[in-house]
């Protein structure tokens, strides 16, 4: 496809690059970490986000090569933050439902990790429901285990938009689960949306596990967040997305 070569081509020329958004723990303001999202820093067009090439994650060869490329990147950068003395926390990558077609993706991973010298604890895998239902999802289980049991954090991304969300939190290693934005953004106006909020918090207790609620956009909405006993807030209250470049100064001047 057009968009196919255009990636490739960006890829070559070191145009594909994560951008970080801050995750905020609720009950202490702390970061927690950083999700790395992909960003395309075209040469004319600007930074541009995955709405622009977004359907590459879909092709197996071009979300492998994707995938590859910005945990790579991701790892350079918790290397250097590493080496100048920053405490970043932990940092999660996306992992398509594509790139589990690829053979061993959890010995690459953990190979990438160990070359860099990052250790697996400060490392965390986002994957959707869509992962189990996927091209690969024969091979889901063994590569979330083997991370899971290496010290990686497994998050079960878009929670409540999928399909089958329960069994799947039985069934895999999940720690950490993100409730959809699309629940949090009228959660102060909606009751419905905020009782969901409030049963996916619980579930995630009951079951151990910690929650983050993804969209949060006011101090109104961390305040219901933090009553109701949510573990992590990120959003454009917070901070939008931003280059590795910026991290450090970031962090320096978060209270
Ligand atoms: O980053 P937003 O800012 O636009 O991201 C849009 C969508 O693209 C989201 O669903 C996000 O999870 C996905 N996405 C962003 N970066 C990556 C990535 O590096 N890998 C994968 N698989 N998906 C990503
Ligand atoms: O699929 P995933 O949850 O990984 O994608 C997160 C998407 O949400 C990215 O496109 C990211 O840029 C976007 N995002 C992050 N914070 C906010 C927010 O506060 N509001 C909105 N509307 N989008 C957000
Ligand atoms: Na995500
Ligand atoms: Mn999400």
């Amino acid at each position: 496809t057009r968009i196919g070569g255009e990636v490739r081509a960006a890829l070559a020329a070191r145009q594909i690059v994560p951008f970080y958004q801050p995750k905020v723990c609720c009950r202490t303001g702390r970061i927690s970490g950083f999700e790395a999202l992909a960003r395309w820093q075209h040469p004319t067009r600007g930074v541009l986000t995955p709405g622009y090439f977004g359907t590459a994650f879909e092709d197996p060869e071009l979300a492998t090569a994707i995938g590859d490329t910005l945990i790579r990147h991701v790892a350079a950068d918790m290397r250097a933050w590493r080496d100048g003395g920053l405490d970043f926390g932990r940092v999660a990558v996306n992992v398509s439902s594509a790139e589990f077609r690829k053979p061993d993706l959890a010995g690459s991973i953990l190979e990438v990790l160990a070359g860099y010298g990052v250790p697996t604890a400060q490392f965390e895998l986002e994957v959707t429901e869509t992962v189990f239902l996927g091209q690969g999802a024969e091979s889901v289980p063994a590569v979330l285990n083997r991370l899971h049991d290496s010290g990686v954090l497994v998050t079960l991304d878009d929670f409540g938009t999928g399909f089958a969300s329960l069994t799947h939190l039985k069934q895999f290693p999940v720690d950490h689960i993100k409730v959809d934005q699309s629940f949090v953004r009228n959660m102060e106006q909606d009751g419905d949306d905020a009782a969901i909020v409030a049963a996916v918090v619980g579930l995630g207790r009951s079951l151990g596990m910690h929650v983050t609620a993804e969209g949060v956009e006011s101090a109104g909405q961390v305040e219901r967040l933090r009553a109701l006993g949510c573990d992590y807030a990120q959003g454009y209250h917070f901070a939008k997305p931003m280059a590795a470049s910026r991290v450090p100064h970031f962090l320096r001047n978060w209270a």
